[in-house]
């Protein structure tokens, strides 16, 4: 593990300890009292998330929306092209072309989303747009790039010259077996309270390197990549997006956080059946983030080695979330 990444790694309950004078709760299996609630709060999935919370967590602490918070912190994820799995510089698919995918909710039901979207570095603003602007929730490919440019977006190259190298390193061999987050850097998913006692969520994407020209993952799809319910809480997902469209995943964490699983059993539960629908599990990766609507949070991954960074008060930690092996 790289010793700048160790540094500010902490465990949960360390975390739980500096947290301690205030009112968060980690989710081992305990429901917090409701009467204490927290917020607000913003939970996003790996290293970068880092980022997008204090970005995020400022407009919360300023009395923003939620919805606000969780946009505005995942499109500094979208726009660094050092992150090579989201937005501008993603990996392209086979055919050596960035299509994005990405997903915004709100605790109220409100959603848009686009996928298969090329050319515009911040998917996340184009679904929010859809949500807003549209009769629809969905809008995908070449009509997803229409929209965006009717919306005011600017036409760009994603592909910078780090990922077309990877991606020539790639073409040597063409093999495609997804090892979704091996390394760590991934899909950017983040869900906040706000002070209004409101939630949101929104996921982006550049979806698996190297996958078919026209493939789709979990991370634009509501109910897979994302879902948020202000009666119950909210979840996100990263990894292999075939397994968490299978269990629709994240709508499955909120149902069973809505029949009274903490946060980190709900996501354990789906990572359960997930692997149980799964013959071999050795390459595949999944991991859960939750927020529930009374600040409780939890995480949990099929493999080792799935961060998540919280923000509250004037902390932002980042840590390992719990996995099965
Ligand atoms: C996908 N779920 O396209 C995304 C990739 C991802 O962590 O989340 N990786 O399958």
């Amino acid at each position: 593990m790289p010793q700048k990444r160790r540094a500010f790694l902490k465990t949960t309950t360390l975390g739980l300890g500096a947290l301690s004078a205030g009112t968060a709760y980690s989710c081992q299996g305990q429901n917090p009292p409701t009467n204490l609630v927290t917020k607000p709060i913003i939970i996003s999935t790996w290293d970068h998330g880092m980022a997008a919370n204090k970005v995020g967590l400022d407009i919360l602490k300023n009395n923003g929306t939620a919805l606000d918070a969780v946009e505005k912190g995942v499109i500094i994820v979208e726009n660094d092209p050092k992150v090579q799995t989201v937005g501008l510089g993603g990996f392209p698919d086979r055919e050596g072309v960035v299509t994005l995918d990405a997903c915004i909710m709100k605790g109220d039901g409100q959603c848009g989303s686009v996928a298969f979207l090329r050319d515009i570095k911040n998917p996340i603003a184009v679904a929010r747009k859809v949500m807003e602007e549209t009769p629809h929730i969905m809008i995908v490919g070449a009509g997803a790039k229409q929209f965006a440019l009717e919306m005011g977006f600017k036409e760009e190259n994603l592909l910078t010259e780090p990922s077309r190298k990877k991606y020539e390193e790639w073409l040597k061999t063409g093999i495609y077996k997804p090892k979704i987050n091996i390394e760590n850097h991934d899909t950017i998913s983040t869900l906040a309270l706000d002070t209004h006692g409101h939630l949101a969520g929104a996921c982006t994407t550049s979806g698996a390197a190297w996958k078919m020209h026209g493939r789709v993952g979990d991370s634009p799809l509501i109910a897979a990549g994302l879902f948020v319910d202000d009666e119950v809480g909210a979840a996100a997902a990263t990894g292999l997006g075939e397994a968490v469209i299978r269990t629709a995943g994240s709508a499955m964490v909120v149902e069973a956080m809505r029949h009274g699983q903490s946060p980190e059993e709900a996501c354990r539960s789906v990572c359960l059946r997930i692997k149980a629908k799964h013959k071999d599990i050795s390459d595949l990766q999944v991991g859960f983030i939750a927020l529930r609507k009374d600040g409780a949070y939890g995480a949990y991954s099929l493999q080792p080695g799935f961060t998540y960074a919280l923000g509250l008060d004037d902390t932002h930690e980042l840590y390992p979330a719990t996995s099965m092996f």
